[in-house]
C-alpha cells in the first residue's frame, strides 16, 4: 500500500530516503522465476507528529507472509537463549495473574518463545500467519492459530478464550501495517492489568550505527519510545518500561499497559531524553543518516572492487533480509560475491532476491572457503565468530558494514 500520510496520525509525510526499486527481503527464488520478480519502490518518509520512520510504499503482506516464509528464528542458538530468558522475564515480573494466567504471543514463528511458557503448562496462544512456520509451532505442542491479527480477531479471541495477562511480540509489531488496529485489538484483548511487552529493532542503533539494512520491506516501521509513547497514548495506553536488547544488532523492548495501571519506569523519561538529543524527533536527523548512508554504499562497494581486482575470493555469510537491501541498493551481484552461505534449507539452491547470487548450504563455505566472507549476519556476529575460528586460523578475513565498513 502507498500512503503519502502518516499510518499513526494522518498527517502528511515527509520523504528522507529513496533506496530505488527493491525485491522482497525473503524472496529467494529459483531461476525459472527471475523474468516475474516482484520489485517495489522501497522509500521511507518521516512525520514529526508521530515521530514514526515508515515505509511509504510496502507490498502487501500476503506477498511477504505465506506457506513458504523463508525465516526460521530457531536458526539461532543464541536468539533461542534470548527468547527463553524472554519468556522466563515475564514469568517472573509479576505482571501474570496466579489464577490460570494466560499469555498471547502475535507471530510467533516456529514457537521459539512461546515453547517455554507451554514447557510450564501456562496457558497460551500464538497467532501467526505464515503457515509452514505456524506447523512447526503446533508440532512443538505450541497452541498457535494460523491468521493476521485484526481487531476482529482479538474480540473473537476475547469470545472464546478470555482476556490474557500479557500480551507479547518480537520482532513483529515493526512488520504490521494497520499497526493502529493492532493497538485497538490489543487494548480489548488484555486485562485491566494486562501488559503488551514487545521487542523489534530500535530506530536510535539504526541511526548510530548506519545500519540501513534494517530498513525492508517487512519492516514498515522502526520504532522508537518516542514514537511507541504517541502511538499506544492515542489509544490510553501508557509506556511504563523499556529495556534494551543486543539482539538483531540493537533492539528495544517496550513495556506498555492501560493508562494508571501502573507507575511509569524511570527508564522511560531517561530514554525519551535520549531520544531527543539524539534528534530522534526531528526530520534534520533523516538527512545526516542519509548521507551516512550513501557514504556506506561507497565504501562497500569500493573495497569489493578492490578485492575483485586482487583476485581474491569473496562470498557471503548469511542470507539475511537485511542483505537484500545492501545488495540491491549498492547493485552488489555475484561478480562481486560469488556465493551465500546460509544454513537454512528452503533458501539453499535459491538465489538472493533482485541480484541474484546463489544461496548455498554451510557446507559449501567449509569446503570451499573464500578469501573474505562479507558478515551479512552481522548481528550474531558473536555465535558466528566462536564457530569460526578454522576460517580465520587459516587466514580467512571478514568484510563488516555496520558501524562502518571494515575488514577484520
Ligand atoms: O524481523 C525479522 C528478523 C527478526 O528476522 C524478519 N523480518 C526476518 C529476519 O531477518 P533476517 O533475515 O535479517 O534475520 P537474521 O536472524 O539476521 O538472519 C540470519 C540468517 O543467517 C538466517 O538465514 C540464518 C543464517 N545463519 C547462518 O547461516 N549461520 C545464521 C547463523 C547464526 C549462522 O551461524
Amino acid at each position: 500500500m502507498t500512503t503519502n500520510l502518516c499510518r499513526i496520525s494522518g498527517t502528511l509525510l515527509t520523504k528522507v530516503l529513496d533506496f530505488g526499486k527493491q525485491p522482497l527481503g525473503n524472496g529467494f527464488l529459483e531461476a525459472k522465476y527471475f523474468k516475474d520478480e516482484y520489485f517495489f519502490p522501497m522509500e521511507i518518509g518521516y512525520s514529526e507528529i508521530s515521530m514514526m520512520f515508515q515505509l511509504i510504499e510496502q507490498p502487501a503482506p500476503e506477498k511477504m507472509f505465506h506457506d513458504h516464509y523463508a525465516f526460521y528464528s530457531s536458526t539461532s542458538n543464541f536468539m533461542a537463549q534470548h527468547f527463553k530468558q524472554f519468556a522466563h522475564q515475564v514469568i517472573q515480573s509479576g505482571y501474570l495473574t496466579k489464577e490460570s494466567p494466560f499469555v498471547i504471543e502475535l507471530g510467533c514463528n516456529d514457537g521459539i518463545m512461546l515453547k517455554n511458557f507451554a514447557e510450564k503448562n501456562i496457558r497460551h496462544l500464538g497467532i501467526e500467519p505464515s503457515l509452514n512456520v505456524a506447523q512447526e509451532a503446533n508440532k512443538h505442542g505450541v497452541h498457535t492459530r494460523c491468521e493476521f491479527f485484526s481487531e476482529e480477531l482479538a474480540e473473537i479471541i476475547v469470545r472464546e478464550e478470555g482476556q490474557a495477562d500479557a500480551f507479547l511480540a518480537a520482532n513483529v509489531m515493526c512488520h504490521i501495517p494497520d499497526i493502529v488496529g493492532v493497538v485497538k485489538g490489543i487494548k480489548k484483548l488484555i486485562k485491566p492489568t494486562g501488559v503488551v511487552v514487545f521487542e523489534d529493532p530500535y530506530l536510535g542503533d539504526v541511526i548510530a550505527k548506519t545500519s540501513y539494512d534494517q530498513i525492508y520491506d517487512e519492516h514498515v516501521f522502526l520504532f522508537s519510545a518516542l514514537s511507541i509513547q504517541y502511538l499506544f497514548g492515542l489509544q490510553g495506553m501508557e509506556l511504563i518500561d523499556v529495556l534494551p536488547q543486543k539482539t538483531h544488532g540493537g533492539s528495544m523492548r517496550y513495556v506498555l499497559a492501560h493508562q494508571g495501571a501502573y507507575p511509569v519506569k524511570d527508564s522511560v523519561t531517561q530514554l525519551i531524553a535520549k531520544e531527543r538529543t539524539q534528534g530522534l524527533d526531528r526530520l534534520s536527523t533523516f538527512e545526516t543518516f542519509r548521507t551516512n548512508v550513501q557514504k556506506s554504499r561507497e565504501n562497500l562497494v569500493r573495497l569489493l572492487n578492490d578485492l575483485k581486482a586482487q583476485g581474491k575470493k569473496v562470498a557471503g555469510y548469511g542470507a539475511t533480509s537485511k542483505s537484500t537491501t545492501i545488495l540491491n541498493y549498492c547493485g552488489i551481484g555475484p561478480d562481486l560475491i560469488e556465493y551465500i552461505s546460509d544454513t537454512t534449507p528452503i533458501k539453499q539452491g535459491k538465489f538472493t532476491p533482485g541480484m541474484h547470487i546463489p544461496v548455498v548450504p554451510y557446507e559449501t563455505f567449509k569446503s570451499n572457503p573464500p578469501d573474505y566472507a562479507v558478515l551479512f549476519a552481522w548481528n550474531h556476529a558473536e555465535e558466528i565468530m566462536a564457530k569460526e575460528k578454522e576460517f580465520m586460523a587459516a587466514g580467512g578475513k571478514w568484510i563488516v558494514h555496520v558501524p562502518e565498513v571494515k575488514v577484520f
